[in-house]
This record gives structure tokens, C-alpha cells and sequence, in this order.
């Protein structure tokens, strides 16, 4: 038990910056009470989440959501608060310009402008002591014949390969990929294949980004975190539930059996391990629930997820695969997972000096009741859509 009482604490759950700010759909973005006002505010709200749960000290920008004229100061401000700058999240689809795509437009201006913004974020990586840039790329077509597919994947190398050259040491990109929306015929990072072959090309510093939200139903998410680990080409996820497309729901929300899964496989592969650096990031909006408890939530639901894994018998596993005992071995899986972890999270929040339970010492500290009244008048940040 102290094994993975030590390992839960070491577990660091990012925090988006975005999913402070206000969000919705395509059809409406409702404005919430207290939401930030700029990028300053929304590392206030994520200290929040990382102060009750204590496992959440970064937290992910997103440019240029978060522009800043100073980003040295931003990530002093950070600090003051108590958590760090993570993942600085790239964003070429929001500009004219990427109508027809970014780093494979068919214009060559269009590309340079796009790939000089990644650039941008990685000087954004060194002012802020960032390791990670996140790249996700709104590219593709939508109708067959619109442009040259194969093309727009020799676009797409060249300017990754620029982007990773830039990259300093102990610095990496992390590549997404998306089977479809906002491009619906085809993306140019449809899947994890697509994604994983041009970080194999590229080297060390390329890994992939497993988003939760980004394949078709059905699709075995755990298999793909199994075999990129295998290959150690898992650089994190971006962490969300989904019923039906990139929902961006809470983690766990919708089948907090598959996050077990998934966490098994990280448990299995050593990605919990100190130094294999599997990034756990959320990537979600809290369009119609509170925001600052919706992440404090999500984080919880990957930490119970991840102590159910640790809980796994692997030891009897094994034997029981071995023996292809297959009831045997899916009732020791099962067993794991149906365990109530939840007490033990609250001795080792206790432990460390925390609120057993960090949704309720949140909704007790008033800090929604001060922002509330503190943040009125100026412009609520948004996803800018
Ligand atoms: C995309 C993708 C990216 C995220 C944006 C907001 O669908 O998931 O990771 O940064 O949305
Ligand atoms: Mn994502």
C-alpha cells in the first residue's frame, strides 16, 4: 500500500488553462460568474484546483488564448502561486488565413505564417521554462479531390521538422491527431499512425498525444496507449469523456471503466514511472457546470482511476494468463476495478495535510463567492470562437 500511496502522489494532473475560461458549443458559449479576465486570473483558478488536490501543480497555456506581453512574469506569477507552466498549446485554426488549412495549406505564405507561430511557441517554452509544445493541427479537407492528400503530408513533415529542429534540450512536441472536425472528408492527423510515423521519422523529441475525445466509437484507446508506450512514444494525453464525438466532457464522466483500462495500460507499461515523462494532461470545457470544481472533479476521477490500476493483482494476473485461466484473470481486473478507492485517497490527502474531500473544501473556502465579486467589468476570457 505505501508503494501506491507514494506512487498517486507522485502523479502530476495538468490543468488546461482554456477550461477556466468561458466555452460552449457552436451554438452558444454561456458566460459564467467570476471567470477570468486573463491568463493571470485563470493560473488563480488552476492554483485552486492544485491547492485541494494537490496533484494538479501545472498547468497547460493555450496561444494565443493566453498571450501575454511578458511571459517570464507570467510564469513568476505562476510560481507565486504555487504551480508552474506546462504544455504551451500551438492554435493555427483560428486566423482567416487557415480557411483551407495551416502548415499544409496550399499557399506557402499561409504554411510560414503557421509555422512561424509554432516557433513562437517555442520561444514561449523558454521564457516560461515550459518542456512541451503541443501541436494540433484543424487541417484536412472536406471534400474528396479538394487538394492533394499525399502532398499536404510532405507539407506537413517539412514544417515539423523546422518546428523540431528549433527545439532546445530537454525540450519536445507532442503531435495530436484527430479523425475528424473541423475538416470532415479527411484530416492530415486522422489517427495515431499517422501521428506516430512522422515522430518516428523525426526522433526523440517527437512523441504522440492520445486525446480521449479524438477517435471513432469503438475504437480501443487502451491498445494504442499499450503499444506507443511499448515503442516510447507516448508522450501524454489529453485527458476528456465523450458519448458521442470530442465531447471534451469531464474525464471519467461518461465510462469510467475504459479510464481504468487506459490507466492499467500506463501502470503496465512503466508509464508512471519517475522520468518516462507520459504527460497527464485535461484538455475540456465546463460549458454548463461550474468550472473550478469541474476540473477539481476530472482530476479526482483520474486519480481514482489510476489507484484502481495500481490496485490491479498483477502477480495473480499473471498466473492466471499464464494458466489462460480467462475468467480467472478478467475477475482479478475486475476485482481491481470495482474496489472503492476512494477512502484511501482521503488518508493520503489527509496525510499530506489536505481536505479529505476537495469539492467540498473548495465549495467551503469561498473563493467562488470572491471572484464572483471581484471580477467584474473588462472582457471574460474565452475560447475565442
Ligand atoms: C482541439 C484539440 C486540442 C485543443 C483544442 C482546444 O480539438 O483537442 O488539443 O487544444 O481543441
Ligand atoms: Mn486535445
Amino acid at each position: 500500500m505505501t508503494d501506491i500511496k507514494a506512487t498517486l502522489l507522485a502523479q502530476h494532473i495538468e490543468t488546461p488553462s482554456w477550461a477556466f475560461g468561458n466555452s460552449g458549443t457552436r451554438f452558444k458559449v454561456f458566460a459564467q460568474k467570476g471567470v477570468p479576465r486573463d491568463p493571470y486570473e485563470k493560473l488563480a483558478d488552476a492554483a485552486q484546483v492544485h491547492a485541494y488536490t494537490g496533484i494538479a501543480p501545472t498547468v497547460a497555456l493555450h496561444i494565443p488564448w493566453d498571450k501575454v506581453d511578458d511571459y517570464a512574469d507570467l510564469a513568476r506569477h505562476a510560481r507565486e502561486l504555487g504551480v508552474g507552466i506546462g504544455a504551451i498549446n500551438s492554435n493555427v485554426f483560428q486566423d482567416d488565413d487557415y480557411m483551407l488549412g495551416s502548415v499544409t495549406h496550399p499557399s506557402g505564405r499561409v504554411r510560414r505564417k503557421a509555422t512561424d507561430h509554432l516557433l513562437e511557441c517555442v520561444d514561449i517554452m523558454d521564457a516560461t521554462g515550459s518542456d512541451t509544445l503541443k501541436l494540433w493541427f484543424s487541417d484536412g479537407i472536406n471534400y474528396p479531390g479538394q487538394d492533394d492528400i499525399r502532398a499536404r503530408q510532405d507539407r506537413l513533415a517539412e514544417s515539423l521538422a523546422e518546428v523540431y529542429d528549433r527545439l532546445g534540450e530537454g525540450q519536445r512536441f507532442l503531435l495530436e491527431y484527430k479523425l475528424f472536425e473541423p475538416a470532415f472528408y479527411t484530416t492530415d492527423v486522422p489517427d495515431w499512425g499517422t501521428a506516430y510515423a512522422h515522430c518516428v521519422k523525426l526522433g526523440p523529441k517527437a512523441q504522440v498525444v492520445v486525446d480521449t475525445g479524438h477517435h471513432a466509437p469503438g475504437v480501443n484507446i487502451e491498445f494504442i496507449v499499450a503499444f506507443l508506450l511499448r515503442e516510447g512514444k507516448l508522450g501524454g494525453f489529453d485527458f476528456n469523456s465523450r458519448f458521442y464525438a470530442d465531447d471534451d466532457l469531464m474525464v471519467g464522466a461518461a465510462d469510467p471503466f475504459q479510464l481504468f483500462r487506459i490507466m492499467y495500460e500506463v501502470v503496465r507499461g512503466g508509464g508512471l514511472d519517475a522520468g518516462t515523462g507520459v504527460a497527464f494532461m485535461l484538455d475540456q470545457c465546463h460549458n454548463i457546470e461550474p468550472k473550478i470544481p469541474g476540473q477539481i472533479r476530472s482530476v479526482m476521477n483520474v486519480q481514482e482511476a489510476t489507484a484502481k490500476a495500481l490496485l490491479v493483482d498483477r502477480e495473480a494476473l499473471a498466473a492466471a494468463q499464464a494458466e489462460g485461466d480467462v475468467l480467472g484473470a478478467n475477475a482479478v481486473f475486475m476485482d481491481a476495478y470495482n474496489t472503492d478507492v476512494r477512502p484511501l485517497l482521503a488518508e493520503l490527502r489527509e496525510e499530506r495535510g489536505l481536505a479529505p474531500d476537495p469539492m467540498a473544501a473548495y465549495a467551503k473556502s469561498g473563493y467562488f463567492e470572491k471572484i464572483a465579486a471581484e471580477r467584474v467589468g473588462g472582457q471574460q476570457a474565452g475560447w475565442g470562437a
